[in-house]
């Protein structure tokens, strides 16, 4: 039977936290069992924003590691980081030039991003939707699993390719492009920050102590646990928009716990901040102690970790060349002689 296609990827612009594990790696290891799944570390992306030149390679490659530690396994999946294939780019470029430009400044996550910015945003910036439409479409992906924050991009990466492409230089019969379908995930998807419970958990949040690494120590972990913005109830709950902060670090309780929400609210409903905080501490450190052990092992042999990306880079390009072939051919380019 043939399996849907499944696409992912995750920025390496710093240490990945419980948001990018519990709303994305997470169910890329289930996914990956009954779906055909690509995951890529989007180092192109990470340029969108201002970096740093001497961490770019050591934290795509960390990433990596962080993917097959946290259970992706390359006999499944398609493991590659995005600059390895050369295809993004070029597909990119070709989607740029038939997206209108009012489509990509109305993206909410521009706008938010740009403010940041000031005078410094970069056109990469505006662009990072259609590479993302790039990334998907290059695959011809079925699904794309994807959190609020990412549904308009798909949208967009959906109506380009129906619109723009299809619609344009293909016919019914003989479509250029898939249109991909979001893949909506279970609960429990949206970690919030620590140091407040309206925004999301980010890498990018100037503040250490608003997110923890998968890579923090179990000292650190419990302090910055211990620092955690909480409200002055006695007793935890969830759904009660008033506590955020009660809602997000309940819910990371049940998950990291593995006891889920019913048994968490039941059990946590008459304690105190005082006696909760060591509990979650204590459960986020077991959670994470075995993503760390295997990180450890992973980051030390490079060679393997090598082989898996030049595998995975081989495996994405074959698909990759081949849309890409499709598309400047249907857009009207001279072949190679
Ligand atoms: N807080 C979060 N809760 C749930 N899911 C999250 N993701 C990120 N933060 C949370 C999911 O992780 C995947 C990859 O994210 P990304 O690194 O490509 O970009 P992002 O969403 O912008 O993540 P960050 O941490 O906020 O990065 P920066 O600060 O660099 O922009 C996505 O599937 C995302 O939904």
């Amino acid at each position: 039977m043939v399996q849907s296609r499944v696409l992912s990827g995750v920025q390496p612009t710093g240490a990945l936290h419980l948001g990018n594990w519990l709303g994305a790696i997470r169910n890329w290891v289930e996914l990956q069992h009954d779906h055909d799944t690509f995951f890529c570390v989007v180092d192109l992306h990470a340029i969108t924003v201002p970096h740093d030149p001497h961490r770019l390679a050591e934290d795509t490659l960390s990433t990596a590691a962080l993917y097959l530690a946290c259970g992706i396994d390359p006999k499944c999946s398609t493991v590659f980081v995005q600059s390895h294939v050369q295809a993004h780019a070029e597909l990119c470029w070709l989607l740029n030039c038939v997206t209108p430009l009012n489509w990509v400044e109305r993206m909410i996550q521009f706008k938010e991003k740009a403010v940041k910015q000031g005078d410094n945003v970069s056109v990469g910036l505006l662009d990072y939707p259609v590479l993302m439409a790039a990334d998907i479409l290059l695959y011809d992906a079925d699904l794309v699993p994807v959190g609020e924050d990412q549904k308009q991009h798909l949208e967009l990466a959906r109506d380009i390719a129906q619109q723009r492409i299809n619609a344009r230089f293909g016919s019914d019969d003989a479509p250029v492009l898939k249109v991909p379908k979001p893949l909506i995930l279970k609960e429990g998807a949206r970690v919030m920050s620590l140091t407040d419970g309206r925004s999301k958990m980010s890498k990018s949040d100037p503040n250490e102590g608003s997110r923890i690494a998968l890579l923090d120590a179990p000292e650190l972990i419990t302090k910055k646990i211990k620092r955690a913005k909480t409200d002055p109830q006695m007793g935890l709950e969830f759904d009660n928009p008033e506590r955020p902060e009660t809602e997000n670090l309940l819910g990371l309780y049940a998950i990291l716990s593995g006891k889920g929400r019913q048994a968490a609210a039941e059990e946590c409903a008459e304690m105190g901040w005082g006696k909760f905080k060591p509990l979650l501490a204590e459960a986020a450190v077991t959670a994470l102690e075995p993503i760390q052990t295997r990180y450890r092992e992973l980051i030390q042999d490079r060679a393997e970790l090598n082989r898996v990306l030049v595998d995975g880079r081989d495996r994405a390009n074959a698909v990759a060349e081949a849309t890409v072939a499709r598309v400047r051919s249907s857009l009207g380019f001279l072949g190679t002689p």
